[in-house]
């Protein structure tokens, strides 16, 4: 791994934004199965997946549901339950209360807080159909109370005949109501747009190729959807007291993910930096996907040694990474100058796949610098707010001539009329009526 200068360094990588022949398919497709339905929907998935389906076999089953349970190991079942449990009690946490407020004079201000009503969650297919992910997007929806959570799939996930298994049992165990096996764009779109078979939701979320991505910008405001993902990232903040083999390990555990991840050791000590620096290049040796993972290292891995550990975070703040783990003395002590970062996991022992699987905060994290402005996904995701607003007569007419004054500067006479019509009827009576 390269040793080099804080200055020279920076963690954003070209966003993939799509060609103008992709932009163009995904508009053709989106068009095609808004004005056609389950018909183009069929179509593009027997072109595209190369699976003939008629429109009664695009919803999974319950019968195919609990069929997975018996192609997957009992030890998955419970580790997907243990984990569930977690993410769900952590989610938990983040419930707001919808509250009302009686005001000195009588009337009432308040915010009712309800979930989405039905919400779309896109799961890849391929290699990078991921269980835990299906968790993660699941269960912030399900606490938030959504009553109808909607996973589409490509029909053949995980190079296997049919849905992935070890995804229908997450998908069952985070608590999917409905399962549709399409994918690509014209799944976002059905989603979007809902078809014969496939009723519309109000938003949409998950990861996905290009082509979803593009779909999901396309369709973004007739629906909502998250924030586009991109890929890995992780800085690991050292000083000489931490194990070099857990640091190397840790980097090396999101550079697998992808050839465009980055993994970056911020460190005090010199000593340290060779050391981690040795114990990557030993460890990827020996890594199942040590091809994806060099190529990360390579292009946007880096060492980075500063004077001191504030210096450090200094250059963590700019990185605005995906996950910081810190590794220093007393790691807690340094919580309130770290200001950019998605995920912080303190001390040896808090490495970055316990967040990944198992301790409860989400793993779907802002990427890209975007750690300055955003946050992990959560249960606010998966709501939304109204206002309530309840005046009183003694409210109104108090306030009347100030609403008007606002109204009239806007030289919007009607909105002021609305005021005073109240005022002239109302004004000689009793104020506390
Ligand atoms: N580290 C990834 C999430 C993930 N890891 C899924 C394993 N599976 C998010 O950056
Ligand atoms: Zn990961």
């Amino acid at each position: 791994m390269r040793i080099v200068p804080a200055a020279e360094f920076d963690l954003r990588r070209d966003a993939e934004y799509g060609s103008e022949e992709q932009i163009a398919a995904v508009k053709a497709i989106v068009g095609d199965i808004k004005a056609e339905g389950d018909a183009a929907l069929l179509r593009y998935t027997e072109s595209f997946d190369r699976t003939k389906l008629d429109a009664s076999q695009l919803r999974v089953t319950d019968a195919e549901l609990q069929a997975a349970y018996g192609h997957v190991e009992e030890s998955f079942v419970e580790a997907i339950r243990a984990a569930a449990a977690n993410i769900r009690a952590f989610h938990e946490r983040q419930k707001r209360n919808s509250w009302m407020e009686l005001q000195p004079d009588g009337g009432m201000l308040g915010q009712i807080i309800r979930p989405l009503r039905r919400v779309g969650v896109y799961v890849p297919g391929g290699k990078a159909a991921y269980p835990s992910s299906v968790l993660m997007n699941v269960i912030p929806a399900q606490v938030a109370g959504v009553p109808e959570i909607v996973m589409v799939t490509p029909p053949a996930t995980g190079g296997r005949e049919g849905i992935d298994p070890y995804i229908l049992v997450a998908a069952a165990e985070a608590g999917v109501t409905e399962i549709y096996r399409v994918g690509g764009a014209q799944a976002v779109a059905a989603l979007a747009y809902g078809t014969e078979s496939i009723e519309r939701v109000d938003k949409i979320c998950g990861p996905g190729n290009i082509y979803v991505a593009l779909a999901k910008r396309e369709v973004y405001g007739l629906v909502d959807i998250d924030s586009l993902a991109g890929p890995s990232e992780i800085v690991v903040l050292a000083d000489e007291t931490a194990d070099p083999e857990y640091a190397a390990a840790d980097l090396l555990s999101q550079a697998e993910h992808d050839e465009l991840a980055s993994a970056i050791l911020v460190t005090t000590s010199q000593r340290l930096a060779e050391y981690v620096s040795a114990e990557v290049e030993r460890q990827l040796s020996l890594l199942p996907r040590e091809t994806i993972a060099r190529a990360s290292i390579e292009k946007y891995g880096a060492i980075i040694v500063t004077g001191s550990v504030e210096e450090g975070i200094k250059v963590v703040n700019r990185l605005a990474p995906e996950h910081l783990e810190v590794m220093v003395q007393n790691p807690a002590d340094y919580l309130g100058l770290i200001e950019n970062a998605g995920a912080i996991f303190l001390g040896p022992y808090s490495s970055e796949p316990v967040g990944d699987y198992f301790a409860g905060p989400n793993h779907i994290i802002p990427t890209n610098g975007t750690a300055r402005f955003a946050s992990p996904v959560d249960v606010d995701d998966f709501i939304k707010k109204s206002s309530l607003i309840q005046y009183s007569k003694q409210a109104l007419l108090q306030n009347a001539a100030t609403i008007m004054e606002l109204a009239r500067r806007e030289g919007l006479e009607g909105h002021a009329r609305a005021i005073e019509v109240r005022v002239k009827k109302e004004g000689s009576g009793n104020l506390n009526g």
